[in-house]
């Protein structure tokens, strides 16, 4: 089993999802696709940290909701169970899942732009911005893929891979506009998995899918044991 989570599975914890409800996240006027992109890192990299610490500081204060732990309890109940999210936010692990394929990265850690060494914000941080790599000098940045940036090296292959075999895919709460995250549940479908979507609006993903559960995941995810999952005809 594969489930796919975007920035909807964090919303009732109180993390801003970027779209969905007719709306678009905006910071300082500029939406999110302008700060957080490639081009903008190159432009102002101060400006890029000031978002992620925006951001983080907000996270930091939150916690795992219904939908993360009900996922954290799959992980035990399917012999061969991946999560793979798009979210940076870390609510995954912090609910107790394991092995989580981050595919977008993770707000609580930094990169060397020069030697790629990775470093936990935190503790030792202490609000350079943009703070000095320990190994080279460089400069470090947050350790996320933003647009036009590729991601992390072997993350995608490996869902895909998984993506590949499974024989039921969740996709919870992403809008599914983002490739090539929103490419794994069209591997699955392809591969001959059942897809089900748990989304309260409908995504160019819906028509593809074999279910589609017009919901909250905080509400629809802890509703779905391994018994009820096999009743069904998921
Ligand atoms: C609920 C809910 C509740 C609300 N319960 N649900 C193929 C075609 C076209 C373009 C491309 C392509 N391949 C690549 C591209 C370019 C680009 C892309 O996809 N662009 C499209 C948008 C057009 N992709 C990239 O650039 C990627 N890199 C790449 O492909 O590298 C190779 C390459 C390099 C150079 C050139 C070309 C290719 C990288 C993408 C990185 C995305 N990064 C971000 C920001 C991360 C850092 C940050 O957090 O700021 O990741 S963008 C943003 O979108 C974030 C998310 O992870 C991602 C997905 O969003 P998500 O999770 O779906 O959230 P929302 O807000 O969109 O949706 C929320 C959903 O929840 C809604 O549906 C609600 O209804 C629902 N919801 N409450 C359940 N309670």
């Amino acid at each position: 089993m594969l489930v796919l989570t975007g920035a909807g599975v964090s919303a009732e914890s109180g993390v801003p999802t970027f779209r969905g409800g007719g709306g678009t996240s905006v910071w300082k006027g500029m939406p999110f696709y302008v700060i957080s992109s490639a081009e903008m890192l190159e432009r102002d990299l101060k400006e890029v940290w000031a978002w992620f610490d925006y951001r983080r500081e907000i996270i930091e204060k939150l916690v795992p909701n219904a939908a993360h732990i009900a996922l954290a309890g799959w992980h035990d109940r399917f012999d061969d169970f991946t999560l793979v999210t798009q979210n940076i936010d870390g609510l995954h692990a912090r609910a107790g899942s394991r092995n989580v394929i981050e595919l977008h990265g993770n707000i609580r850690r930094a990169r060397c732009m020069h030697c790629s060494t990775r470093y936990e914000l935190g503790e030792q941080d202490e609000k350079e911005r943009p703070p000095a790599c320990l190994e080279c000098g460089g400069a470090l940045r947050p350790d996320v893929v933003l647009f036009g940036e590729m991601l992390p090296a072997g993350a995608f292959e490996t869902a895909a891979a998984k993506a590949q075999s499974c024989e039921l895919c969740f996709v919870v709460g992403t809008s599914a506009l983002v490739y090539p995250a929103a490419a794994l549940p069209e591997i699955a479908r392809s591969s001959g998995a059942y897809v089900v979507e748990v989304n309260p609006e409908r995504t160019p993903l819906s028509d593809l899918c074999d279910e589609v559960i017009q919901g909250r995941a905080g509400e629809v995810l802890p509703m779905f044991d391994k018994d009820s999952i096999n009743e069904s005809k998921i």
